[in-house]
């Protein structure tokens, strides 16, 4: 039997890099979908995907390009198709509300159109969010939980969400949406919080920053592993029926525990160096997002095995060992 061929969008990403070793090792033909400068400047714009990229096929495209997605599609014909492309940081969509709108709706939309239009048998994953719940009026968040986005970030998911449902019911395609919750690793973007505070505690082991400039301490999220969450991905498209799951731990904390923890890993007080901008704070922001994904675990079998503390350790023993710095954590 010929290997399965999935197509990921967004491959370059934190998700996107994961899926891809997960999809290899069960012998997948894995193409993905990048942006034409992302293959002039491979050093930078491939970083996440270096160690795998002779065993992927990239393709040039763009989200905001019909024909460009067409011709992929046309080209590879997937089994499976992963759409998590899109404008992923909150804070930059109340910057550019057009451009997040336009990449995020029009992106799936082309994609799904495309898909129907040319490989109407691809199973399709969409990158859905716990955003697209925002200012939630249950806690924890399920699969029932009223919509209320706090962002245009949010709105494009929930249009995403739709779209994906719109096409799974007028046009009978295995389209399913995952309803993620927060998920970081060692790959994730500086710009997300997570990120920024390993990183920022290991600047400062390494003497090159003496402070850590964050918005709003407060706010709580659910917080998992991107390295698992994208076998809950796998898992929705190997099922007989299409559907929605939430996926997350069940566990939710605050920001400033995440930064008391990461910075106790590395045997520091976050007071002393911890400092914050109400410019970083939002415009609208999410207090609380808590996630149920008893129905993932019911249907797919799947549930978080990485907790809080584990996956910090792992995010701050992992900038600080980049930066050549140890640490007495
Ligand atoms: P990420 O690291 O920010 O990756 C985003 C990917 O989208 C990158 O490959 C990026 O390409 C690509 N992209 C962005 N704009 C594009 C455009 N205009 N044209 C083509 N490609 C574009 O995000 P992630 O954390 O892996 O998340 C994957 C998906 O899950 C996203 O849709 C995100 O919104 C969603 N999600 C994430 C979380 C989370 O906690 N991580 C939770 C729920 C949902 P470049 O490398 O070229 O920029
Ligand atoms: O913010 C607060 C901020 O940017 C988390 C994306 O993957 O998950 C992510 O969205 C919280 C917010 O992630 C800073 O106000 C405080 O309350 O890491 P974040 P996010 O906005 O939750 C969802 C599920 C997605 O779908 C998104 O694609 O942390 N916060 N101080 C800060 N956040 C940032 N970025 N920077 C700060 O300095």
């Amino acid at each position: 039997m010929s290997a399965k061929r999935a197509l990921i969008t967004g491959i370059t990403g934190q998700d996107g890099s994961y899926l891809s070793e997960y999809l290899l090792a069960k012998d997948y033909e894995v193409h993905g979908i990048v942006r034409r400068v992302a293959l002039e400047d491979p050093a930078n714009r491939l970083s996440r995907i270096h160690h795998i990229r002779q065993r992927l096929k990239l393709h040039a495209a763009s989200l905001e390009s019909y024909a460009s997605i067409h011709r992929v599609v046309h080209e590879v014909q997937p089994d499976e198709c992963y759409h998590l492309a899109a404008q992923s940081f909150v804070s930059y969509s109340f910057d550019d509300e057009f451009s997040t709108l336009n990449a995020n709706i029009n992106g799936t939309h082309f994609l799904l159109a495309a898909l129907k239009t040319l490989s109407p048998g691809s199973r399709f994953y969409f990158a859905g969010s716990s955003e697209m719940f925002g200012m939630a009026e249950d806690v924890p968040q399920n699969e029932e939980t009223r919509f209320h986005p706090r962002s245009s970030y949010g709105i494009s998911k929930v249009a995403g969400f739709h779209l994906t449902r719109n096409y799974r019911e007028a046009y009978g395609m295995h389209a399913s949406s995952g309803i993620l919750f927060n998920h970081e690793s060692p790959r994730r973007g500086f710009e997300f919080v997570s990120r920024k505070i390993s990183a920022g505690v290991a600047r400062i082991l390494a003497g090159r920053s003496s402070d850590l400039w964050l918005g709003n301490l407060d706010a709580q999220r659910d917080w998992g592993h991107a390295r698992e969450y994208v076998e809950a991905m796998w898992l929705m498209l190997q099922q007989a029926v299409p559907d929605d799951y939430v996926v997350a731990t069940g566990e939710c904390h605050s920001v400033r525990e995440f930064v008391e923890r990461a910075f106790s890993r590395a045997g520091l007080d976050y007071r002393q160096y911890v400092k914050t901008d109400p410019e970083l704070y939002r415009p609208a922001e999410i207090n609380l997002l808590r996630g149920d994904a008893r129905k993932a675990c019911r249907v797919l079998g799947w549930s978080p095995r990485i907790g809080f503390e584990e996956l910090i350790r792992e995010m701050v023993d992992e900038d600080c060992r980049a930066l050549g710095v140890t640490h007495s954590g």
